[in-house]
């Protein structure tokens, strides 16, 4: 069995982020969902004091925060590089990494897509229009720069593929999902053009909601 275990909620972008990165690593891990009401209580909260996933074990080792995931595990398997050698595309990378933290998830899709899909799919909840319509405006100035920065390249530091875009296109798939993806993306193709790069790759077919879901019942 593999000594990588992700802890993580089934649908969660930041977990998807790390998901995705194993499989582009072809990496060996196991799954074990974290129940969206306990993540605030123990035992969850010994491994992460903040309460949130995704979560990453390895021997003995236990790590959180999705960019010190990622970047652990690009040093641990570092074949195929998810950083580029160029500092500039790195620079890249790390700027998308903080816009996706700052920006594209705090004040957008923790209101845009919580509200949508979070609260009906896993509370039973039904969205606050007012919150959805206050975070819309901010959801455009989110997208207009990373659709300036993305450019016409066909990732989001270049031609190959980063660390930005496991982070990002997570968690622009979950907005995807939302009602407001078709006005966020008007005007905008290069980046439904990359979306649609991202979800054909295998790293983000085998971690869809439903095929991470099935993974949670096998482990
Ligand atoms: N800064 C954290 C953010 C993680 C995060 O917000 N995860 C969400 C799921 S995508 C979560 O745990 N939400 C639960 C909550 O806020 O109570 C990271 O990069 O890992």
């Amino acid at each position: 069995m593999s000594s990588l275990v992700v802890h993580s909620i089934p649908g969660s972008p930041f977990g998807r982020a790390v998901l995705a990165t194993l499989v582009e690593k072809n990496a060996a891990f196991r799954f074990v969902a974290v129940e969206p009401r306990s993540i605030k209580s123990e035992p969850h909260l010994s491994m992460h004091p903040f309460g949130r996933v995704p979560v990453l074990e390895h021997d003995g080792f236990t790590l959180y925060e999705t960019q010190a995931v990622l970047r652990y595990l690009d040093r641990l398997l570092p074949v195929p590089a998810l950083t580029p050698a160029d500092p500039r595309a790195a620079a890249r990378m790390d700027q998308m990494l903080c816009i996706c933290d700052w920006y594209l998830h705090q004040g957008v899709n923790n209101i845009i897509g919580f509200q949508r899909i979070v609260r009906p799919r896993l509370l039973g909840l039904p969205p606050d229009e007012a919150a959805i319509a206050e975070a819309v405006p901010r959801a455009h100035v989110v997208m207009a720069e990373i659709s300036r920065l993305l450019g016409g390249n066909s990732y989001l530091t270049g031609s190959q593929v980063s660390l930005a875009d496991m982070v990002v296109a997570s968690q622009m798939d979950f907005l995807a999902q939302t009602p407001e993806w078709e006005s966020l993306t008007a005007g905008r193709a290069n980046l439904s053009a990359w979306l649609g790069r991202m979800n054909a790759r295998e790293s983000f077919r085998a971690t869809t909601w439903e095929r991470v879901a099935a993974m949670a019942q096998v482990a």
